[in-house]
């Protein structure tokens, strides 16, 4: 495999930065997010802003808590779609950078940057100052050879960090960290390593594979043999959004009765909403293709005035294309396209 080059961005302490810029004046404050915001109903602390963390706050820690370790912080109520949309503008701007992401949590992101030329010190300082820039938040980036290591990389310098990590540098400087730290360890895992005598990574890479695969199975016992080494080939997850969605059928025999070719149609557009709904998708364009029996292919399309996943006025919309045709030769296949197609946080599936 080719020497890869991988970017982790991880967002620092999210949900209290994004509340931190429309409550400026609570800057420098500890900030604690979670549930409703009353720290004496029942919830848990989403996360909290650095200066929350000096007492001892964590994410998943029952509010009251949080407030008998620190009574004088700012306690502020969950929302979501405020978050979810600087989430967007941020993977959006990630984008730039590199094509090939793969989206992590809400605040996070990894980017293959093998191809790029720019030094990745370089590019690492330019994402961040840009991000900073459209929205005033801050992140850490980790770099390294895979995965496994910029995760953990981009952890090790919070907030505002940035990391290289490299193979040679495992024993050092990822040895000493705690196995819990390491991915695929759980509360668990973590609980029968301790069993082992496993409280560090370097605890981790001193036990034979053997060993490990006898406790905690063949396939979970090899990857942490290999992560304990800093070793991981697992393949960036990237999805790319489609840009239209289509079915389309040939006919057995050409055929020129209209009644048939809205039937048709009718049960291709059924199909083509299906999967466009099942993927969370809305579509603002219609498109319907004739290819005659002479093979001369033509079109029409609508495009409507926002986009919709209604089976009706998408079934509508395309019946009205299929009206524009003249239909004075036999047709060998019908098609619609969808097109222009969105997706909002709340039609994900
Ligand atoms: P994290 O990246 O784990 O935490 P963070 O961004 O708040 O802080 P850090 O600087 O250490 O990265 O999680 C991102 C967001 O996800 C976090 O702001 C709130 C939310 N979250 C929860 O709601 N519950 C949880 O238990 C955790 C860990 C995170
Ligand atoms: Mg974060």
């Amino acid at each position: 495999m080719m020497n890869r080059l991988i970017l982790h961005l991880d967002m620092d302490a999210f949900f209290a930065a994004v509340e931190l810029l429309r409550h400026p004046e609570l800057r420098g404050r500890p900030v604690i997010v979670g549930g409703s915001g009353d720290p004496m109903q029942r919830g848990v602390v989403s996360t909290a802003s650095y200066e929350a963390r000096k007492f001892g706050i964590h994410s998943a820690m029952p509010l009251r808590t949080a407030f008998h370790l620190c009574p004088q912080a700012a306690f502020l109520p969950v929302d979501y779609r405020t978050y979810e949309k600087e989430s967007k503008k941020i993977k959006a701007l990630l984008r730039e950078f590199s094509s090939r992401i793969e989206n992590m949590g809400i605040d996070e992101a990894f980017l293959d940057i093998s191809y790029r030329r720019q030094p990745p010190e370089e590019l690492a300082r330019a994402i961040k100052a840009r991000i900073h820039k459209e929205t005033g938040l801050t992140c850490s980036i980790g770099i390294a050879p895979n995965k496994l290591l910029a995760k953990l990389a981009s952890d090790m310098d919070k907030p505002d960090g940035l990391t290289l990590l490299n193979e040679k540098d495992v024993p050092s400087r990822v040895w000493p960290l705690p196995v819990r730290k390491l991915w695929g360890v759980g509360p668990k895992t973590e609980e029968r390593l301790r069993a082992m005598g496993v409280t560090t990574i370097g605890d981790l890479a001193r036990l034979p594979l053997a060993t490990l695969v006898a406790r905690l199975g063949r396939a979970h016992g090899a990857w942490l043999h290999q992560a304990a080494r800093g070793i991981d080939n697992s393949p960036l997850v990237t999805f790319r959004e489609p840009k239209s969605l289509s079915r389309e059928t040939t006919f057995q025999r050409d055929i020129k009765n209209p009644a048939l070719l809205v039937e048709v149609l009718t049960r291709l557009v059924g199909e083509a909403v299906a999967r466009l709904k099942k993927q969370g998708y809305r579509c603002r364009t219609v498109t319907v293709k004739l290819r005659y029996a002479d093979f001369e292919t033509h079109q029409h399309a609508a495009t409507l005035d926002r986009t919709t996943a209604d089976p009706e006025t998408i079934r509508r919309t395309a019946r009205r294309c299929l009206a524009r045709f003249p239909l004075e030769k036999r047709v060998r296949l019908i098609g619609v396209r969808l097109s222009g197609l969105t997706r909002r946080m709340s039609d994900l599936p």
